[in-house]
């Protein structure tokens, strides 16, 4: 008995019925089973936190519709997610399209309270702002880990910029918010695929000064930069951690559909064998966020940020799989 039972696509095709994340089932509709689902995905249909382009707000619709075609087994990982996993789509967080700050506190009280404490959580943008609430969600249902949670983050930029125009919660500051919080532990966190130019140079010193590692898109042009990241991954065992990947790590040619575009990124086979690199990381808590809709063109943005739930799910049915039979 699969834990997760998806539409047979065979009888109920993908293009028919309410679109939910990945076609995984309601919230409500698997909250009675006797079991606590693993992960509960939800929307945050909120991009007040841009710095540039507006309009992710609309990601978690288009994320929706473009998952429809994600299917269910893993090659790399010789795992079934839904035999392993009990997946569910639980709507859309609550937001204040006027108000960064009160949405980070709806969105963070909405995912602090979803489903069984044990369930993990799996945000989608939404700005990077968003990213915010589910850590600090994350980081209170999982116990408040000593010292906070270790992060792997696919980004194109730091987001550790400490304040613009003045406001100091917007998609540019997320993760020196939940540093100084502790949320999170900057000496365990690995920052992927940022690329410049920045605004200044000293845009790199929060990062820096207070232990960040950074594997450039320039340190992965040579094979250093994945063994980095694979030696990042063995140093974890087992900490909790959180993953965040902000779609425009990938570069516009294969994710154009963003809101500060960045010249020079993965490719979208980059970026999955970069996360097929973390297995066996103990994934805590996730998001996929930036996904602009307006300016995505034949939905392949929000299609990638589909297939990067699945592989976000992948690695902790794969992990779980091999617990059970190392
Ligand atoms: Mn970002």
């Amino acid at each position: 008995m699969p834990k997760t039972v998806l539409p047979d696509a065979r009888v109920s095709p993908r293009f028919a019925g309410i679109a939910t994340l990945c076609r995984y089932p309601r919230l409500e509709d698997v909250a009675d089973e006797n079991r606590p689902v693993d992960w509960a995905l939800y929307g945050v249909p909120f991009d007040t936190g841009v710095t540039f382009r507006p309009g992710a707000r609309f990601g978690p619709r288009a994320i929706r519709d473009a998952s429809q075609y994600v299917k269910r087994y893993s090659i790399p990982h010789r795992v079934d997610v839904c035999d392993a996993l009990s997946l569910c789509d639980a709507g859309d967080a609550p937001v204040s399209p006027f108000d960064i700050e009160k949405t980070l506190d709806l969105v963070g009280d909405f995912a602090v309270g979803l489903a069984d404490p044990s369930t993990r959580l799996f945000a989608v943008g939404g700005d990077h702002s968003i990213a915010y609430a589910n850590i600090r969600a994350t980081y209170t249902r999982f116990g408040e880990p000593e010292g906070g949670l270790a992060v792997i983050h696919f980004d194109s930029h730091l987001d550790t910029v400490d304040a613009v125009w003045g406001q100091r919660w917007s998609h540019a500051s997320p993760f020196r918010r939940a540093v100084e919080e502790g949320f999170i532990n900057p000496r365990k966190m690995l920052s992927i695929g940022v690329k410049g130019p920045l605004n200044r140079a000293d845009d790199l010193d929060f990062a820096r000064t207070s232990g960040v590692t950074l594997v450039t898109r320039e340190d992965l042009l040579e094979p250093a930069g994945r063994h980095a990241v694979r030696a990042f991954v063995a140093a974890l065992k087992d900490t909790p951690a959180y993953l965040t990947f902000d779609v425009d790590v990938v570069d516009p040619a294969f994710a154009p559909g963003t809101g500060t575009p960045s010249i020079g990124g993965l490719s979208s086979t980059e970026a999955l064998a970069l996360l097929r690199d973390l297995r066996g990381v103990n994934i805590v808590g996730a998001d996929v966020v930036e996904v602009l809709p307006d300016r995505d063109v034949s939905q392949i943005t929000a299609l990638l940020a589909g297939h990067v739930i699945f592989e976000v799910l992948a690695l902790d049915a794969a992990r779980r799989a091999h617990i059970q039979h190392p």
